[in-house]
C-alpha cells in the first residue's frame, strides 16, 4: 500500500489498491487515449469469471506517453442486437462490456445526509446493445444475495443513470467539486426490488415514471437532492413523460438463500426515443453518456442508505457508442 506516492490523487489510489488487491477485473486505465475503445475493459462473456488486468499506470519508458489522468475513462461501443429481457444473461454471451468500479462518495463536510456505513469499491460489468428500436442495459454485480420483498432497503438495488443536458456532472447532475450544485439534468432508472427474480418490472400509468408495483421507476435529477418520477415534482409540469422502462432481475444464488455469494444479473430495456424531456434520447450512431450505482443490502443493519451507494462517477460518464 505505501508503494503508491501522494502524486496520484486519493481517489486513483482507492481505485486503483481495490482493482488489484482483490484480483479482480480494474476498470481500465489507459492514460487518456483518443481512441475509444483503448479505454474499456472488455468482458468476453457475462458469465466468464473477471480477468485481472494492467490496473496500475506503469512509468513511461520513452517519454512519450501521456499524461496519467486522474479519472479512468471508461469508453466502449454497445452491441447490435435484440435481448429478451428476462433475467437471463445467455443472450449477451458474445457481447462484448466493460468492467466499471463503483465506489461511495465522499460525503462534503456541512450537509445533513445520513452517515453511510462503510462499504468496499466492486468492479461491475455493464453490457449495451440496442435495435432499431430499444436500448437494452446489462449490469451484473458480484455481489452476496439480500432480498426481502418488503424491505427495499434490505435488498439490492441499483441506478442507471444518463446525461440529458450537456452540462450536467456524474454525480446526479453535480460534480465532485461541489456536489449540491447541479449543472443539468439526468436521466435515472431506478430500481428498488419490490418484485421477486424473474418478474417483469416497471411500467405504470402513462404520465408518471412510478412503478407502483415492483418500483423500477424512470426518473430525473438535477441536483443530488433533487430527484423525481418522471412528470412528477411540485414545480415541473411534464405531461410527456414516458414510462415504458423494463427490467428482470435474478441471481446466480438465489437458491442458496439470503447471504449466499453470487452475481445479480439485472437486465432492462428501455425504447430509444421516448419524447419524454425527462428521459435521454438515444439514436443509432449516437453516444450515451452513462454512470452506475449499486445499493448493498449489508451495508448497515438496517440495510443500504441514500448516501452510501456505491456508484461510478468517480470515473466520470461512461462513455458508450451506439451501433
Ligand atoms: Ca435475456
Ligand atoms: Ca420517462
Ligand atoms: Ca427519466
Ligand atoms: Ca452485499
Amino acid at each position: 500500500m505505501n508503494s503508491l506516492t501522494k502524486r496520484t490523487v486519493p481517489k486513483l489510489i482507492v481505485l486503483l489498491l481495490a482493482a488489484s488487491l482483490l484480483a479482480v477485473a480494474g476498470a481500465a486505465c489507459g492514460g487518456g487515449d483518443d481512441e475509444a475503445d483503448t479505454t474499456a475493459t472488455t468482458v468476453p462473456a457475462a458469465t466468464d469469471p473477471p480477468q485481472a488486468t494492467d490496473a496500475l499506470p506503469t512509468p513511461s519508458d520513452d517519454g512519450d506517453e501521456p499524461p496519467v489522468h486522474e479519472e479512468d475513462e471508461v469508453a466502449f461501443d454497445a452491441a447490435s442486437a435484440t435481448i429478451t429481457v428476462d433475467g437471463d444473461d445467455s443472450d449477451w454471451a458474445g457481447i462484448e462490456g466493460a468492467t466499471v468500479s463503483l465506489e461511495q462518495i465522499e460525503i462534503p463536510e456541512g450537509v445533513d445526509w445520513d452517515e453511510p456505513g462503510a462499504l468496499e469499491p466492486i468492479n461491475v460489468v455493464l453490457k449495451v446493445a440496442s435495435d432499431t428500436d430499444n436500448i437494452y442495459v446489462l449490469m451484473e454485480v458480484p455481489d452476496d444475495y439480500d432480498f426481502v420483498a418488503d424491505d427495499a432497503n434490505l435488498s439490492a438495488a441499483l441506478a442507471v443513470m444518463f446525461l440529458i443536458d450537456p452540462a450536467a456532472g456524474p454525480h446526479m447532475g453535480a460534480t465532485d467539486d461541489d456536489l449540491e450544485v447541479g449543472l443539468g439534468m439526468v436521466d435515472i432508472w431506478h430500481w428498488e426490488l419490490g418484485c421477486a427474480a424473474g418478474a417483469l418490472s416497471g411500467g405504470g400509468d402513462p404520465g408518471s415514471g412510478d412503478d407502483p408495483d415492483c418500483n423500477f421507476d424512470d426518473e430525473f435529477a438535477t441536483n443530488p437532492e433533487e430527484r423525481e418520477d418522471d412528470g412528477g415534482g411540485d414545480e415541473i409540469v411534464n405531461a410527456a413523460a414516458e414510462n415504458s422502462l423494463s427490467g428482470v432481475w435474478a441471481h446466480t444464488a438465489s437458491a442458496s438463500g439470503a447471504g449466499a455469494p453470487g452475481a445479480w444479473i439485472f437486465e432492462m430495456s428501455r425504447p430509444l426515443q421516448t419524447g419524454d424531456p425527462q428521459d435521454a434520447q438515444l439514436a443509432s450512431g449516437g453516444t450515451a453518456l452513462m454512470a452506475l450505482a449499486y445499493f448493498d443490502a449489508d451495508e448497515t443493519a438496517t440495510g443500504w442508505t441514500d448516501t452510501g451507494h456505491l456508484q461510478s462517477a468517480e470515473v466520470g460518464w461512461i462513455e458508450v457508442t451506439l451501433p
